[in-house]
């Protein structure tokens, strides 16, 4: 039995790969903010899919609250095989000269410190161990810009980078690193980066099948399930509709 950290496995890509990988051989370390929703996560694996679930519970963006979850984590739940750094949002959508510096703050300390605290910590143990693999949840966003997507692209465009720093800093121990980068997928996504408003998140799908959280999640399980000597490093994700950042196929 393996083990998987997620990141924001409260909702989204999170919580389906969570649910998918416990229908496996994986016993699950779950984390977010929202602790009611951990809670009910925790228990529907544990029911339906009788798979060990422990939960940490912190904000990403607190290095302090990061150490202390990982340092926390009793003995045979330490021997991470599988951290999936997933939590991440975009909020507003706005020309660059007329940015919200705190959401730009909320996003860069999110989807770029986020990953880089908790990667500095679950790596060494999977160093100690030899064996492990990394996958980051990227966006087509991470190779491609759009307009009015600025710094969220320009987070995205960092977990490109790092994705492809941390496959080289960590061959030697190793550990596989894989990006995976979807692109247009129905989650809570647009209605965090629409501050609640519903209907404009909806709008973000109009005239098309987007990707749903469980087809990531099926991603994430094929990369986890390659043969040892197999790394898949780099994977984009469309809905049929999509071409790119640009190229949509709406039917309205
Ligand atoms: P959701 O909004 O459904 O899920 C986001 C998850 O991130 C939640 O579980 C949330 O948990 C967690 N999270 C956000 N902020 C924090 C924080 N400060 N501390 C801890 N956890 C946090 O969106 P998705 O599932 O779609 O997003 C998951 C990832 O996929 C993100 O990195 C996103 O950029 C990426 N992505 C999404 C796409 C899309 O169109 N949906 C396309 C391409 C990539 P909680 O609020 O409980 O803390
Ligand atoms: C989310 C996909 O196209 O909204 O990362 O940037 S997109």
């Amino acid at each position: 039995m393996r083990i998987a950290l997620i990141t924001g496995a409260t909702s989204g890509i999170g919580k389906a790969t969570a649910l998918r990988l416990a229908q496996d051989n994986f016993n699950l370390i779950i984390t977010g903010r929202r602790l009611e929703l951990l809670e009910s996560l925790k228990k529907e694996i544990e029911v339906k899919y009788k798979k060990d679930v422990l939960i940490l519970h912190f904000d990403i963006r607190n290095l302090d609250e990061v150490n202390k979850a990982i340092d926390s984590l009793p003995e045979r739940w330490r021997k991470i095989d599988v951290l999936v750094n997933n939590a991440g949002l975009a909020i507003g959508l706005n020309h660059i000269q007329d940015g919200i510096v705190e959401d730009w703050e909320r996003m860069i300390d999110t989807n770029i410190k986020g990953v880089l605290y908790i990667t500095r910590r679950v790596a060494p143990i999977m160093i100690e161990r030899e064996s492990g693999h990394i996958v980051n949840i990227g966006s087509i966003a991470g190779t491609q810009v759009y307009e009015n997507g600025n710094v969220y692209c320009a987070t995205k465009h960092a977990m490109h980078a790092l994705s492809q720093s941390m496959r080289q800093d960590l061959l030697k121990h190793n550990i596989k690193v894989t990006e995976i980068r979807p692109g247009l997928l129905e989650t809570e996504f647009s209605i965090v980066r629409f501050k609640g408003d519903t209907e404009k998140a909806k709008s973000t799908y109009a005239g098309l099948t987007p990707l749903f959280a469980e087809d990531i999640a099926e991603a994430i399980h094929f990369v986890l399930t390659r043969p040892p000597h197999v790394c898949i490093n780099d994977l984009e994700v469309t809905p049929v509709a999509q071409a790119n950042a640009y190229y949509i196929n709406r039917k309205l």
